[in-house]
């Protein structure tokens, strides 16, 4: 069965009723750009195939009911519990952080039945909850006829996670749920939201990517991801900007002798050199160059792994390997800590790559990775 299908069959099960639509949003892998987004930096993320749907329909009066697939589990809230956040815990808190950020925004939040379903692994550094936020958006949206536009979503999105939830992440992960396109590479300004959408045809170029899940066990991530953002804020006020999109490339040196520390300096630089390296990416992908990124790919996943930190064993291992086994490029993707690598091959390479990164692993004694090869899917959608 479908993802959308069994969504379909979970609101059939769960309310004994049809679901008026049945929204989609996707989980999405960064080409390049970490750590960048809550810097006022620049990403370059594209959605992946795999999608978490949201089958729905009203429901009378300010209460939500929802089901997941997942757990099994069916949740019920009402207003009392959106009035402030945090009051909904667990998977369903992303779904009440919705109906509480548009509530605060000021929307008439209808009430509704919903059933979710999803193809998005958990804590993989894909992207699910942003997934599952656009997905309950765009229902929420359609159902109450609210208006708000594609382009104003992943900011209340966000809200959710950062205030609701509780997670301090940036705009990047929203704005791919929703903003992607099919084909293409969401190129973002994440202080202006501005987007471009960039053409990424990798069957065109006889390239794939694979992006293969490290399967390495989850190491603190909330409290190191926004131990990072905390370091990045201290040093841009030091260094009396914004945000460390203001620093410019030119003169890095100097302006990294001004911080007080060696730790902070690696931070800093991180942080401006991948948004430059974000830039030079989107210049190749203009000029068709997708072969030529993979040397960007692999800075990138350097400076993540020496300057900022924030990856481990496991991923370090399957960069390499790939590398090894004749990837253009490789880094890790998403917040760190563990999730995924992406790997740039030549398509008819993937399963030598693939296999090179199992053997590595199985060298290493660590626990076997999983694959898989993809292409830019759509942003948030309605099924029907
Ligand atoms: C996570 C966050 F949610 C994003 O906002 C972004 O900061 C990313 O980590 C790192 O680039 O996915």
């Amino acid at each position: 069965m479908t993802v959308a299908d069994r969504a379909a069959a979970g609101f059939h099960q769960v309310y004994a009723q049809p679901p008026a639509g049945r929204w989609a949003a996707p989980g999405r892998v960064n080409l390049i750009g970490e750590h960048t987004d809550y810097n006022d930096g620049f990403v370059l993320p594209f959605a992946l195939p795999l999608r978490t749907v949201a089958a729905a329909a009203p429901q009378p009066g300010e209460t939500w009911t929802v089901w997941s697939e997942l757990t099994g589990e069916t949740v019920d809230f009402g207003a009392a519990e959106v009035t402030g956040a945090g009051r909904v815990t667990g998977w369903a808190g992303y779904v009440a952080g919705i109906v509480w950020a548009l509530r605060e925004a000021g929307y008439q939040v209808p009430g509704a039945r919903l059933a979710i379903a999803s193809d998005v692994p958990l804590g993989a550094g894909l992207s699910s909850s942003a997934a599952l936020e656009a997905a309950v958006l765009a229902a929420l949206v359609d159902l109450g006829g609210l208006d708000l536009p594609a382009e104003a979503q992943p900011r209340l999105a966000q809200r959710a996670e950062n205030h609701y939830v509780g997670a301090p992440t940036g705009i990047m992960d929203q704005s791919a749920a929703i903003r992607c396109r099919a084909g293409h590479a969401l190129f973002l300004d994440c202080r202006t939201e501005q987007v471009e959408h960039i053409p990424f045809d990798l069957n065109a170029a006889g390239l794939a990517i694979l992006v293969i899940d490290s399967n390495a066990p989850h190491r603190h991530v909330d409290g190191e991801y926004a131990a990072r953002r905390n370091s990045c804020e201290k040093a841009a006020a030091l260094l009396d900007v914004p945000a460390l999109r203001d620093v410019p490339t030119d003169g890095l040196d100097d302006t990294l002798a001004r911080l007080p520390d060696d730790e902070t300096r690696r931070r800093v630089r991180h942080v401006v050199t991948e948004n430059q390296r974000v830039r030079d990416t989107v210049e190749l992908l203009r000029a068709r160059q997708i072969q030529q990124i993979g040397p960007l790919l692999v800075a990138s996943h350097t400076s993540m792994r020496d300057d900022f930190a924030i990856t481990v064993p496991e991923v370090d291992t399957a960069v390499e390997a790939a590398l090894a086994a004749g990837a253009l490029g490789a880094r890790m993707t998403g917040g760190g800590f563990g999730g995924c690598v992406l790997a740039l091959v030549e398509a008819d390479h993937s399963d030598t790559v693939a296999n090179a990164v199992t053997g590595a692993y199985a060298r290493r004694g660590f626990t076997a990775p999983t694959h898989t090869t993809v292409t830019p899917a759509t942003g948030a959608t309605r099924l029907d």
